[in-house]
């Protein structure tokens, strides 16, 4: 039985009270600098309403969403200037770290992901970012903007350092891009092996991951704005959080859906089912 009608106010089972929650989603339906085709402006709230699709348990798992402390406040409504957008989604993340929760943000766009970062960074000096994501985002800038979907992890870089960004599961960018120095050395295949490096690697370390939703093929989501061929499927990229599980995760988003493109809407039960694991994993 659907519950359509509760879908407006939480992610399925994400019914705690904020005070009582031990993590936080917040949805930041920023749509501004996106290069390719627009729309995810509404992929928070169909995330949403397409969880309602979705049971409460893993079946994986052997865990229930209903058993976390998981509070979701909804969408902050954002302006159309892109600065003061990026001041309101710092002052949401500045308070939701503060108050020693861990941030699950939907975007939105991908540079959604810079000012909570920022903010993690302050409180976690020692962080490291897990970008997974068909592009690198590394351009110092695009079409002359550098606060850009295109340009997000190479700002993320000079916040927290190049050395402190591993990236998994990319296959696009331009040859200054990929040409980077040392950039090499912190990207790995999207495999199990590549992903278990990098979990080696961090040990205890304080981490964000973000997950740009076109690191999948776009045959298994193709409600994304820059699609990429030869992309990962969807147990790929569950078994890549799945590996995750045993590192001190802070916070993650997922990004750039964007549900208009895809009219049947199965990108927005894909990105659900992203989202339902990861609480499992990581809460
Ligand atoms: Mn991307």
């Amino acid at each position: 039985m659907l519950h359509l009608s509760r879908s407006d106010s939480h992610f399925i089972a994400a019914d705690s009270a904020y005070e009582k929650s031990k993590a936080v989603i917040v949805g930041f339906p920023m749509d501004l600098t996106v290069t390719g085709r627009h729309g995810t402006g509404s992929a928070p709230k169909m995330i949403r309403d397409a969880s309602y699709l979705l049971e409460t348990y893993s079946p994986a798992q052997k865990r229930d969403l209903t058993d976390l402390k998981l509070s979701d406040i909804g969408d902050m409504e954002l302006p159309f200037s892109l600065n003061e957008s990026l001041e309101i989604i710092s002052k949401i993340a500045h308070a939701i770290i503060r108050d020693n929760k861990k941030i699950i943000s939907l975007g939105g766009e991908h540079l959604i992901s810079l000012p909570i970062i920022s903010e993690i960074q302050k409180r976690y000096k020692d962080i490291a970012v897990i970008h997974i994501d068909a592009h690198l985002d590394m351009a110092e800038s695009y079409l002359g903007i550098k606060l850009s979907h295109a340009s997000v992890m190479r700002r993320v870089s000079e916040i927290i350092g190049m050395e402190n960004i591993y990236q998994i599961g990319q296959r696009s960018g331009t040859k200054e891009e990929w040409g980077l120095p040392g950039r090499e050395a912190l990207l790995y295949p999207f495999d199990l092996a590549g992903m278990e490096k990098i979990v080696d690697i961090l040990g205890k370390r304080a981490v964000y991951i973000t997950v740009d939703l076109d690191v999948l093929d776009p045959s298994v989501l193709p409600g994304t704005g820059t699609p990429e061929p030869a992309g990962a499927n969807y147990t790929d990229l569950v078994n890549a959080l799945t590996v995750c599980r045993s590192l001190n995760i802070v916070g993650f988003d997922i990004v750039e859906l964007a549900p208009a493109l895809d009219i049947s809407g199965a990108s927005n039960i894909v990105a659900a089912g992203i989202l339902k694991e990861a609480l499992l994993l990581f809460i």
